[in-house]
């Protein structure tokens, strides 16, 4: 019953009205237009909001409003808060947290003096940088969030924004080596690729992108109504206004453009199946090591094909057949790529924390905070709140799901449970804090599908166990799965009916069927360390820079033997033991503890149709979101609970009227006048319940309490008009 009526009215107000945003419960609901909707986001449109406070929740639904609600709640209570964006892959997650940051920008630039130097400017621009470098077309969304995100912004006690901070989780770094048919590699190449002929790429011989492999195995690599050249000049325009340089910025480029270069080098099989570097590519090796990276190109030949391998005290050389030589190229423009991404969210980062402005001592009175911020980004601005907004990847499923989708469901379970966690015991807690008599409302807990995959002996324990025993295949792995007493119990798991390669895990939108192939080693993460090396003696000071190599020597001096770079989030660390998934979950288990701290704000993105057709409503598709994400349980909390509240001092001021007997008790016994209020109004009186310190109402009732009230007014007024009327 419910489910049909938020069906219905989703799709009039979105097919009829043309209206995107609905509030479900708590939740915002937006629904991806697939058009044009700028009318809705002008400055005029933040106006509206703008400062509003409490009150935003009478206005049209927007994330605006939601912005807006957050900035109020931080400032009413003293609290953290967060806004998370939630929705499958191409709902409209990164769009929706563009706007929140949008608004955050114009309120902390309006509240803060004009001598600050454009902070909120620097925080947009971080998104068209993250965008060229973390997102990429997908056949789910042309501009598919290939990363996590959360950005902190820190407010000063004037909400003026104080910095910002931004954390990133696991990038999708094999798709630098690989894209499947109709997909990109990240923006990035295809921009610089187009703008080829810009002064900030000479030298850098670019060529089309269909030219390189690492480019050009989606097809011809073009999106409809993207002009990549133009966003090429978009983003060298974000790197200049978070201080990044022309000369770090042909830096980065220069960088990129080997890694096509290094794509683009491939092998034949010189007998024996051992691989040799084909002949055909002396040309491109040679403008890769003396022109881009200035490495030694024997060396690099060398290393592309043999291995070292140390056995009981000796190293021995192994010739790598083509398939291996092929992973050990991958492996380092995997590295190479995920040291550049994460040199430019330290910068990022660097240059988001607000710079201490000259001292004054009235600035300091003023804002005492300004002053203590430190040169390197932190979390301990102490005394700042900070409000923080959660773009991540979304769902995804695909013809073939490996590894990434694993760890990006993953993501999304845990976000669907802190969600649960969140209104479903939020609700609970302040109806048994109120005393209230109510019913529980079960909702679909997805525990035990985040159990199947972080628990003792669950998925990722048992890929680590093998990624361990140095000479475990991912069929190995997969048999380990098939026979584990453990998983047989556990309904969230699966074998498929065919024998494949495959299992499922039955998530909480739907059943996804992963692959085995290449879990182990993309769980591993490793690269060969001498091939490593022969890049780490490059005399391109930028590409040590990034590999951390000097910063090793200037701190201890020891040499730098990291293997192992899946940190994506800072400069490399030395050998790190973990595996990416164990990695990834802690950093998700510390995520969650962020959220946790905060208020939070949701706002669920709906893909109403998969062709990406304008204002086109899906009903199956609609549902199939609504109830995976838990949006209809919020409105059946809301229906079957109490969802307006007042607390009884607010609610006398405000329907005094109502009841006139009672003279002043409207403020000396707020609650007993409350009591006698609704009870004179309100017939069927399981309408509403008298907590202890707030009033509380079923859906409905506190319109039904309004429209009483403005007609006793408007009654009222005509009485007095009446006397005024007698008199004259
Ligand atoms: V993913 O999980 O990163 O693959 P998102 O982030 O949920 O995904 P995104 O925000 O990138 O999706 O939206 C996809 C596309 O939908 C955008 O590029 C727009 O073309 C379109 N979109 C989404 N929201 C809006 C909107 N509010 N107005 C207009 C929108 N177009
Ligand atoms: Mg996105």
């Amino acid at each position: 019953m419910h489910t049909f009526s938020v069906l219905y009215n989703l799709h009039y107000r979105f097919v009829e009205q043309k209206t995107i945003y609905t509030y479900c419960g708590i939740v915002l609901v937006a629904i991806n237009p697939y058009e044009d909707c700028s009318h809705l986001y002008g400055q005029e449109m933040i106006q509206v909001y703008r400062g509003v406070g409490k009150q935003v929740r009478g206005l049209d639904p927007h994330v605006y409003a939601v912005a807006e609600e957050a900035i109020f709640d931080m400032s009413e209570y003293g609290k953290n808060q967060s806004i998370i964006v939630s929705g499958e892959s191409g709902a409209g997650k990164t769009v929706s947290a563009k706007f929140a940051m949008r608004y955050f920008a114009a309120v902390g630039s309006a509240r803060s003096s004009s001598s600050l130097t454009g902070i909120e400017d620097r925080v947009l621009a971080s998104n068209p940088i993250m965008e060229a470098i973390g997102n990429a077309k997908t056949i789910r969304n042309d501009n598919s969030s290939r990363f996590g995100k959360f950005i902190q912004i820190n407010f000063t006690e004037r909400f003026a924004i104080a910095g910002a901070e931004m954390k990133t989780y696991l990038l999708e770094k094999s798709r630098v080596v690989f894209q499947a048919q109709n997909e990109r590699n990240y923006h990035v190449f295809y921009q610089m690729c187009a703008a080829k002929d810009d002064a900030m790429l000479k030298n850098l011989h670019l060529e089309d992108a269909v030219n390189y492999f690492y480019t050009g195995q989606g097809g011809h690599g073009r999106i409809a109504g993207v002009d990549d050249r133009a966003d090429f000049a978009e983003t060298t325009k974000a790197f200049g206004l978070l201080g990044i340089n022309a000369d770090q910025q042909k830096d980065i480029f220069r960088v990129l453009a080997g890694l096509l270069q290094l794509g683009n080098i491939s092998f034949a099989s010189g007998g024996d199946e051992i691989a040799v570097v084909e002949a055909s590519m002396q040309q491109g090796i040679k403008r890769l090591c003396s022109d881009l990276y200035e490495i030694d190109s024997t060396a690099l030949d060398t290393w592309l094909t043999v291995r070292e391998i140390r056995a009981a005290g000796d190293t021995l050389r192994k010739p790598l057949n083509t398939s291996e030589a092929i992973a050990s190229r991958d492996a380092l423009a995997k590295v190479l790529y995920s040291a550049v991404f994460a040199w430019i969210v330290h910068k990022v980062n660097e240059s988001l924390v607000e710079k201490a402005p000259t001292p004054s001592p009235r600035k300091q009175h003023v804002d005492p905070m300004s002053t203590a911020t430190p040169a390197t980004p932190t979390t301990s601005s102490k005394g700042n709140r900070f409000i923080g907004v959660l773009d991540i990847y979304g769902f995804e499923t695909f013809d073939i799901n490996s590894f990434e989708q694993f760890c990006i469901n993953y993501a999304n379970e845990k976000l669907q449970q802190q969600f649960n966690q969140h209104v479903f015991k939020l609700e609970q807690e302040e109806y048994e804090r109120e005393e209230i008599a109510w019913v529980r409302i079960d909702f679909y807990d997805n525990q035990p599908c985040i159990d199947l995959i972080e628990d003792k002996l669950g998925l990722i324990d048992l890929l680590d166990e093998q990624c361990r025993m140095g000479r475990g295949t991912d069929v190995d792995w997969l048999n380990q799965l098939r026979s584990s007493v453990a998983l047989k119990t556990k309904p969230h798991f699966e074998l498929p009916k065919i024998q494949e390669p495959a299992f499922i895990v039955k998530h909480f939108a739907a059943d996804v069927t992963y692959r085995v192939d290449g879990f182990l080693d993309k769980n591993k993460d490793t690269v060969s360390e001498q091939l490593l090396e022969v890049i780490k003696k490059s005399k391109f000071p930028f590409l040590r820079e990034i590999l951390g190599v000097e910063e090793q020597t200037a701190t201890n001096g020891t040499g730098y033997s990291a293997v192992r770079v899946t940190n994506d989030s800072g400069p490399q660390k030395k050998q790190n033991k973990k595996t990416v998934s164990c990695q990834f979950r802690d950093s998700l288990r510390d995520l969650m503890m962020i959220l946790g701290s905060t208020r939070p704000h949701y706002v669920r993105c709906i893909k109403p149709n998969d062709q990406k057709a304008s204002f086109t409503f899906d009903p199956k598709r609609a549902i199939q979101q609504l109830r995976a994400c838990g949006v209809l349980e919020t409105v059946r909390i809301s229906a079957a609970g109490y969802p307006s509240r007042w607390l009884y001092d607010d609610f006398g001021k405000r329907y005094r009227v109502l009841y006139p007997e009672g003279k002043a008790m409207w403020r000396d016994q707020p609650k007993k006048f409350a009591e006698k209020a609704c009870a004179k109004w309100i017939d069927d009186h399981s309408k509403f319940a008298l907590g202890k310190s707030k009033i509380f109402f079923r859906t409905g009732q506190v319109a039904q309490l309004e429209r009483l009230r403005s007609e006793t007014l408007a009654k009222s007024a005509l009485v007095i008009q009446k006397i005024w009327r007698g008199y004259v």
